[in-house]
């Protein structure tokens, strides 16, 4: 199987996230992918290789062109007010607060956040840029014809929807390569969200529309972040009622009951027939995950990754989350080896 990557990921390189009441150490940081490629080394995954540019016009055809414009020039006018730390915002537009988009990059900040963990820093839009450049050039690979891809992105993406940032994502590499099998000759593209988190950028993308299916697998939001958006009732809208699943879990979920919900999610991707399949592969599912509360076990993941090829769909792995970094390149790749049969 082939991987896409770049040493680019490491401009995002953020030095605080607000966890706890406390400014810490991202979670999300560059040895996640260093970790991951050091796997795919190590177990001669297959080549890996560089993303070409393919431009503005894909991130455009999923992202507002203002929110773009402003994870383009964010950090230069935060650090023009002089402020010393990594931009955060404060301020919400909350209910009943009027929607317009202010001109101070405070009330921008806040209006573009879904979440206020994910510091803007130096870098940011250069890194998320090529992120989505690998999950291009993967997308592409896989049209090409190989059956199994794997784009390494970091930062990661499912959090970002139209005109939101947060969640460690700033661009939806996800959707972004979805829509791409769509403007390249597919009809249908399915995307299985196996995060533990909810993938609610890409929900709320796709949440009208029929031709993109979106399945994920998730922490209850009652009890898990996002926390406003992944609930069962969630079905989608106007022409895309039906083509929106999500199966909430509970702490504590172990690996039987979570690929139990993977096999109904498959079999709703296998009666759609997409063309290309998409899966959005955190592994912060991983029993010691920092910040998370599924319990599956290293060898899980070669299981589901099986579970995943019995489809013989066309399909594309792009990577979210995973925050246990020293396992996180053990149980990624044992998803695509599982996947590959290696
Ligand atoms: C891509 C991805 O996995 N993003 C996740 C972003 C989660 N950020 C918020 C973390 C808050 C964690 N609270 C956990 C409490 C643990 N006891
Ligand atoms: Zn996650």
């Amino acid at each position: 199987m082939k991987t896409f990557f770049t040493e680019k990921h490491k401009l995002r390189n953020a030095k605080t996230e607000l966890y706890g009441g406390e400014l810490v150490e991202p979670f999300e940081r560059p040895s996640r992918a260093e970790f991951i490629i050091n796997r795919v080394k190590h177990e001669n995954l297959g080549p890996i290789h560089d993303p070409q540019d393919h431009g503005m016009d894909a991130i455009y055809r999923i992202h507002d062109r203002d929110y773009v414009d402003f994870l383009q020039v964010a950090w230069e006018k935060w650090q023009a007010e002089n402020f010393a730390g990594e931009a955060i915002p404060t301020t919400w537009p909350a209910r009943r607060m009027s929607q317009r988009v202010p001109e101070f990059i405070e009330g921008k900040l806040g209006y573009y956040a879904m979440a206020c963990e994910t510091s803007i820093t130096q870098g940011t839009w250069e890194a998320a840029y090529w992120s989505a450049q690998v999950a291009l050039t993967a997308a592409a690979q896989v049209g090409a014809g190989d059956n199994g891809v794997f784009a390494l992105c970091r930062p990661p993406g499912h959090h970002s929807a139209l005109d939101m940032y947060g969640g460690y994502c700033f661009l939806n590499n996800a959707a972004i390569a979805a829509q791409s099998f769509l403007d390249n000759g597919a009809n249908r593209v399915a995307i299985v969200d196996v995060d533990f988190h909810h993938g609610n950028g890409t929900q709320d993308i796709f949440y009208q529309r029929d031709d993109v299916l979106f399945v994920s697998l998730h922490g209850d939001p009652s009890d898990a972040f996002p926390h406003f958006l992944g609930y069962r009732d969630e079905t989608g809208e106007g022409a895309g009622a039906g083509f929106n699943l999500n199966y909430p879990m509970k702490p504590g979920t172990e690996f039987d009951e979570w690929r139990a919900a993977l096999a109904e999610a498959l079999k709703r991707v296998s009666d759609y027939a997409p063309d290309a399949l998409v899966i959005s592969l955190g592994v912060d599912t991983f029993e010691t995950d920092p910040i998370s509360f599924f319990k599956l076990k290293s060898e899980d993941f070669v299981t589901y990754g099986k579970d995943i090829a019995k489809l013989q769909l066309p399909t594309l792995f792009v990577m979210e989350g995973g925050y246990d970094i020293e396992e996180i390149g053990i149980n990624t790749v044992n998803v695509l080896q599982g996947f590959s049969g290696q």
